[in-house]
């Protein structure tokens, strides 16, 4: 926390946007050349497939450096004031989902408006926020810009309740995130919170079926389910219900399961002994509340920590598993007759981070984008990130935004 400060007073503060828009378009560099080697050691210490963090995550974190750097210096004037300045020093904290590309969202926004940094990475994920530091050193960014510190839980709270912060950025569960709150409620530290999602996937009967089982797979498979903004409730129009879960079977049954650093594989394996509990646990509560589960026939590694990729059916909106995060590869399948039934169900959540809308009919598209209560509204897509978007939630995912033009306000005094 010294060191932070004393680099935002004496050389970060103070340095024009140009100068540091430099250091970030240098690390942006840093980071493509040594993408590999960051990829290799994202799925090592994630589990995440190799072809997930290779082609998603490590281009994402460059873009995000890229992206930024071209703010730095052009902050003023652009709808934060003449000369908006910074906050101080962020401390932030982030899960192991998507290790480095939650690090990208913080560390890039919080750099170009000029803060300085202290970040925790997750306990079960330390390693490229660490080899990060390093590509700092090689961008001969000044001592204490970046701070990297490992720990547990109890470091992220001596983080966030430090006097000397004055921005608290956290990605991670909704209970940890109200704690949070809570320690910030009193203080004059900045907070944005990106928490937990239940996200609906629609799927309307003239919709073209064979993308949206592809993209019902890519949104709940998708970096073994552990993403905020999984598309874990599947709303199927009940005329096409029957002909969509047939093939979604189908498609179900060719996906690799197992070691994550195999180019073939499509669902790697899940983060820590803790989580596949809480997955395993939340499935047996499913299966207890009446739902039919199948389970994808795929031969599962015997070492390690693996699940199968499942889908609920029958599933009626007061199941847990129609209520809760999951955070694993599971599916809940729900059904609507009409639009307004698909809006209010959809919307029959704590949470509204996300949504898919699947339909060939733009207006259609237009008009849910509109009544879903959530974030992000994807349409014939989904899971797509671009740095130039805004993501955040709405409820309990928390508030704030990242990514965008509006992800700069969260570490400015406008
Ligand atoms: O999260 P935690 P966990 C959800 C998901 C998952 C559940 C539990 O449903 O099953 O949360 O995961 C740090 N003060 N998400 O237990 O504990 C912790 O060290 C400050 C959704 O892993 O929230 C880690 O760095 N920090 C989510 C980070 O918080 C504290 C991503 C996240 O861990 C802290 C992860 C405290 N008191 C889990 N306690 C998403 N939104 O994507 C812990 N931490």
């Amino acid at each position: 926390m010294a060191a932070a400060r004393r680099a935002y007073e004496k050389v970060w503060g103070p340095m024009p946007g140009s100068e540091r828009a430099k250091y970030l378009f240098r690390i942006a560099r840093i980071i493509q050349e040594r993408g590999r080697e960051l990829a290799v050691l994202e799925s090592l210490d994630n589990g995440k497939p190799i072809k997930e963090s290779r082609d998603v995550d490590i281009p994402l974190v460059a873009a995000h450096f890229f992206y930024y750097a071209g703010w730095a210096d052009k902050l003023g004037h652009a709808g934060f004031g003449a000369d908006p300045k910074a906050l101080g020093v962020a401390g932030q904290v982030i899960p192991w989902n998507f290790p480095l590309l939650m690090l990208a969202w913080k560390i890039a926004p919080a750099l170009a408006c000029g803060n300085t940094v202290v970040l925790k990475p997750a306990e079960t994920t330390p390693l490229t926020a660490l080899l990060f530091a390093e590509i700092c050193q090689q961008a001969e960014l000044p001592a204490g810009v970046v701070n990297i510190v490992t720990g547990a839980g109890a470091t992220g709270a001596t983080l966030v309740e430090h006097p000397d912060v004055n921005k608290v950025a956290f990605t991670g569960s909704t209970e940890v995130g109200r704690r949070i709150a809570r320690a910030v409620a009193g203080t004059r530290k900045k907070l944005t919170l990106e928490l937990g999602g239940k996200a609906a996937n629609i799927v309307f009967d003239d919709a073209a079926i064979d993308q949206a089982v592809e993209g019902t797979v890519n949104g709940i498979f998708f970096n073994q389910g552990h993403v905020c903004c999984a598309g874990s409730r599947l709303l199927l129009q009940e005329s096409i219900a029957e002909e969509f879960l047939a093939r979604l079977r189908r498609r179900m049954g060719t996906l690799r399961v197992g070691d994550p650093l195999d180019k073939n594989t499509d669902v790697g394996a899940i983060n820590s002994a803790e989580q596949l509990e809480r997955i395993r646990a939340l499935s047996q509560i499913g299966e207890a509340e009446g739902a039919e589960r199948y389970t994808a026939p795929c031969v599962l590694p015997e070492r390690g920590f693996w699940f199968a990729p499942t889908v609920f059916t029958g599933v009626s909106q007061s199941h847990r598993i129609a209520r809760e995060e999951i955070f694993g590869p599971v599916l809940s399948v729900l059904t609507f007759r009409t639009p307004d039934e698909a809006v209010a169900k959809a919307n029959n959540t704590p949470y509204g981070l996300s949504a898919g809308v699947w339909t060939e009919k733009g207006s259609r598209i237009l008009w849910l984008a509109d009544r879903l209560r959530a974030g992000v509204v994807w349409a014939n897509t989904f899971n797509k990130f671009d740095p130039t978007s805004p993501f955040g939630g709405y409820k309990e995912s928390g508030y704030g935004r990242e990514g965008g033009r509006q992800g700069l306000e969260a570490y400015l005094d406008v």
